[in-house]
């Protein structure tokens, strides 16, 4: 048995922090055989409701968590971290403006990559969350210039997961029969679902992309905006897929992806693709030895380029304005 991996997750108190913990206590992120020890940062209004649920922490009598500690202090939250989960993000208000939103995050991710940087454990990885998901964790990176840059990823497996379950339905074939499906550029509505290098069953798919109507009218934008159609449904956001999806991104960071297969990640771009340098963009990648390595060499035609390229100028453009908000 080894020792404990200390976790952290910020934002512990809301909705999708409420959703993980149990399942990574539970085992399901680092594997069943891995101890646990979980510290909740929360902002000071939300200690009591993180302590509320370090109490349910307790009463499950998971035989993996060694401990749970409540923060508000992100410099004892991290310390030893080598998991950082950055859920928490100051939402937008009413009357406020993006600009206003870039910069409200910009302020929390700045402290926290500088604290991560200080702090946490050498080996630590994070993954943002907390919206704007890719242009936090450029900004965390930023601060942090001790850690390898592809240790900061961003959240962009739900959009990911999204697309397997929409050409499922499609296609009349089942979830663990698609492989090689990528989102490309921002966690936004600019986001690029590419099934052209995709097998979906038997069949490519190229193949169900050649029906240009379906591809355009209904399999991107349903992807791309199935966050408002939950929020629509459920009258809140979506919050069980997201952690689920979060603890499917760690959990293939640490235990690697299937061979044949790839998933989607955003991480700063090392050049390639055409995304320039430290833009943290959604690639496909595979996880080797712990690390994410970028599937590189596919080919990428007129289609997939306009709209990787469209998002890509979104994020430059999130991430001039946070940069120097
Ligand atoms: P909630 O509002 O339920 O919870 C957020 C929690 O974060 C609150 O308890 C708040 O007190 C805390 N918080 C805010 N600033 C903090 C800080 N500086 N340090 C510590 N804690 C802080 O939101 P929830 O539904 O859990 O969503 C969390 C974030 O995930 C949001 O930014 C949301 O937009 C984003 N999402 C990202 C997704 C993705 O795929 N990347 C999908 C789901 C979700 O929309």
């Amino acid at each position: 048995r080894s020792a404990p991996a200390v976790v952290t997750v910020t934002g512990a108190a809301g909705s999708i922090g409420y959703a993980s913990v149990f399942r990574i206590a539970a085992g399901a992120m680092l594997g069943h055989d891995q101890p646990i020890a979980l510290r909740l940062l929360e902002l000071p209004q939300s200690v009591p409701a993180a302590v509320g649920t370090a109490m349910e922490l307790d009463d499950g009598a998971f035989g993996l968590l060694k401990s749970v500690d409540v923060f508000d202090d992100p410099r004892k939250a991290f310390d030893g971290a080598s998991f950082a989960l950055l859920v928490g993000a100051r939402p937008r208000s009413k009357g406020m403006e993006r600009a206003d939103l870039l910069a409200a995050n910009s302020d929390i991710f700045a402290l926290q990559g500088a604290v991560i940087n200080e702090v946490a454990a050498d080996d630590v990885r994070v993954i943002v969350v907390g919206n704007p998901a890719n242009t936090n964790a450029a900004v965390a990176a930023a601060h942090a210039p001790e850690v390898p840059p592809q240790r900061f990823t961003a959240l962009t497996r739900l959009d990911h997961n999204r697309a397997i379950a929409q050409l499922s339905h499609r296609a009349g074939v089942e979830v663990g029969e698609i492989s090689r499906v990528t989102i490309w550029g921002n966690h936004s509505a600019t986001q690029y679902p590419d099934i052209f290098h995709a097998r979906v069953g038997g069949r490519s798919g190229a193949d169900l992309a050649a029906d240009r109507e379906w591809l355009v009218d209904d399999f991107i934008p349903t992807v791309a905006r199935r966050g408002t159609a939950i929020i629509e449904a459920r009258g809140s956001s979506s919050a069980a897929s997201a952690a689920n999806a979060t603890i499917d991104h760690v959990r293939d960071w640490v235990l690697g992806t299937p061979a044949d297969d790839w998933t989607s990640t955003a991480l700063p771009s090392p050049g390639v693709y055409g995304v320039p340098e430290g833009i943290v963009c959604s690639f496909p990648v595979r996880s080797v030895d712990g690390q994410w390595e970028i599937v590189e060499g596919l080919e990428i035609n007129g289609f997939s380029r306009a709209r990787i390229d469209a998002s890509v100028a979104e994020l430059e453009a999130e991430r001039v304005a946070a940069l120097t908000s």
